[in-house]
């Protein structure tokens, strides 16, 4: 891993994959033809930074938040952007601030899932301190979802949809999730990293196959590439209000933002906790974000996120 001050003025990590790129042509080809290579290697190398880096420049000039994405760090390649977020905020990093990779080598969803982290996507993570009581973190998890989903259809006119308990997704597939973790003590949360995924600039074809069934892009909806900063700004402003609205006002508001978002209520679902499935119609989501579903016998379960999975059938 080599170290180095980015063009834009972000700290980058830049793994040793990318420089592979610039030293096996070498082995290949004879001398003379060595500084044309150079220059070659010098040029496309240029061109993948230009093309990769998030500028912080161009975030700060757009940004409209008090404090989430104030601090900002911004790295080529990291295991997980949580990880980074919570290390962080151990060492005493502020609220609000927001950790970015242009790619994750071990990016995960929940219960250590794999999430799918190529060069494109937005792979980022909140610091947030809220004061709030540990089984109140999912209202975090729908906070977030909401402000993602929002920002999504203002700034492209889509029409993006909550899927319970953490996706964001497009005509029906999921172009986001949201990952919340806690450090939390004696039922109190001391610290939320809130880790987002979301499939901007990334072609299907570069997702495995079962994937590319369930996943979508916003390249892909729109056919065509989309500014990060801008889009980064606009997701940042949209959670720093929901949040404020949850932690000011409660969270009966942003419940309600939540159900006129959502993907299935109402609908026919299968649920499947820790391996074992059961098909009912999804009613509700209550005041905790717990999902309440009513079986054919019309009595009612009460799903708590965490390792479920949930499908329209
Ligand atoms: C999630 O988990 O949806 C949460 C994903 C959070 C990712 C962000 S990226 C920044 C931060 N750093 C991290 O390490 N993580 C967070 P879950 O609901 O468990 O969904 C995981 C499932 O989604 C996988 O098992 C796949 O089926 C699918 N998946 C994986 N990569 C995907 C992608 N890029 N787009 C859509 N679906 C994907």
């Amino acid at each position: 891993m080599y170290h180095s001050k980015s063009i834009l003025g972000a700290t980058a990590d830049f793994t040793t994959d990318m420089l592979q790129l610039s030293t096996s042509p070498f082995l290949k080809y004879p001398k003379r033809n060595t500084h044309k290579i150079c220059f070659l290697i010098h040029s496309l190398y240029k061109q993948i930074m230009l093309k990769a880096m998030i500028s912080t420049d161009k975030i700060k000039e757009d940004l409209r938040t008090r404090f989430i994405g104030r601090r900002l760090h911004v790295y080529d390649t990291v295991s997980s952007t949580n990880d980074v977020a919570r290390a962080l905020a151990l060492e005493g990093a502020e609220e609000g601030t927001v950790i970015i990779a242009e790619t994750q080598t071990r990016g995960r969803g929940r219960a250590g899932r794999e999430w799918f982290s190529p060069r494109g996507g937005l792979w980022f993570s909140i610091i947030l301190k809220p004061k709030i009581k540990a089984r109140e973190v999912s209202r975090i998890t729908l906070t977030v979802g909401v402000a993602v989903t929002a920002a999504l259809n203002r700034q492209f006119n889509l029409n993006a949809e909550v899927k319970w308990p953490n996706d964001v997704l497009v005509n029906g597939r999921k172009v986001c999730g949201v990952l919340t973790e806690s450090v939390t003590c004696d039922e109190t949360v001391k610290m939320v990293v809130v880790g987002i995924g979301l499939n901007a600039n990334v072609t299907l074809e570069e997702f495995s196959r079962s994937l590319r069934e369930s996943a979508t892009t916003l390249k892909e909806e729109l056919k065509k590439e989309v500014s990060l900063e801008p889009l980064l700004c606009e997701i940042f402003y949209h959670i720093e209000s929901e949040y404020v609205v949850f932690l000011k006002e409660g969270f009966a508001q942003v419940l309600s933002e939540w159900k006129a978002l959502a993907a299935f209520i109402g609908k026919h679902v299968e649920v499947t906790v820790v391996g074992r499935k059961f098909r009912g119609v999804a009613e509700d989501v209550d005041e905790y974000g717990s999902l309440i579903v009513r079986l054919s016998d019309g009595s009612v379960k009460r799903v708590v996120a965490g390792d479920v999975k949930v499908r329209i059938v």
